[in-house]
């Protein structure tokens, strides 16, 4: 069994139903939410003229891959209307980013793992550190908390009151 962080995020349309949508179809698939953080709404980190983003991060164990499981990922962005085009900061309905996977490193075209920017990221490591603070990103060797603590982003990352129990 495989334990993956995941961070959701979008900045279109309903956002809250958005990332609803997003955790019911990840569960519909043989993915298991273990843990998952409280919403935030974070200042859009790239391009500061688009709309603020809810962010969340979440934990799921499952029996895929890595590398399958990101296609999973994509597929279910797909079904909740995300379209990409060349800009990787342009609005979307919503991204799942794949964080962390076991302790592992991987690069490949699909995929890159630890997530290359998760550290510079306040909308990132505030949702993370809730429930992966103690573990260690495999290639800073620095726990979630202390990679919080020395994060340089400024953009703001503030916590929603939202239902966020799993059932
Ligand atoms: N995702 C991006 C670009 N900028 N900003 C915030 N606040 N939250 C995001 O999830 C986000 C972003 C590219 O994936
Ligand atoms: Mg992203
Ligand atoms: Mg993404």
């Amino acid at each position: 069994m495989n334990v993956a962080f995941l961070c959701l995020g979008g900045n279109m349309g309903d956002r809250l139903a958005n990332l609803n949508r997003t955790k019911a179809l990840i569960k519909e698939e043989r993915l298991k939410i273990l843990a998952q953080s409280n919403i935030y709404e974070t200042q859009a980190w790239g391009d500061e003229k688009t709309p603020d983003y809810l962010n969340q991060c979440i934990k799921v164990s499952t029996e895929l891959d890595a590398q399958n499981l990101m296609k999973l990922l994509l597929g279910i962005e797909q079904k909740l209307g995300r379209v990409r085009n060349e800009n990787k900061n342009q609005s979307r309905t919503v991204d799942i980013d794949m964080l962390l996977f076991n302790g592992d490193v991987i690069k490949t075209e699909l995929l890159e793992v630890p997530h290359p920017r998760m550290h510079l990221r306040q909308f990132v490591l505030k949702p993370l550190n809730e429930i992966a603070s103690g573990i260690l990103h495999p290639v800073l060797h620095k726990s979630i908390h202390r990679l919080l603590m020395d994060c340089p982003d400024t953009l703001t990352a503030k916590k929603i009151e939202a239902d966020v129990h799993l059932h």
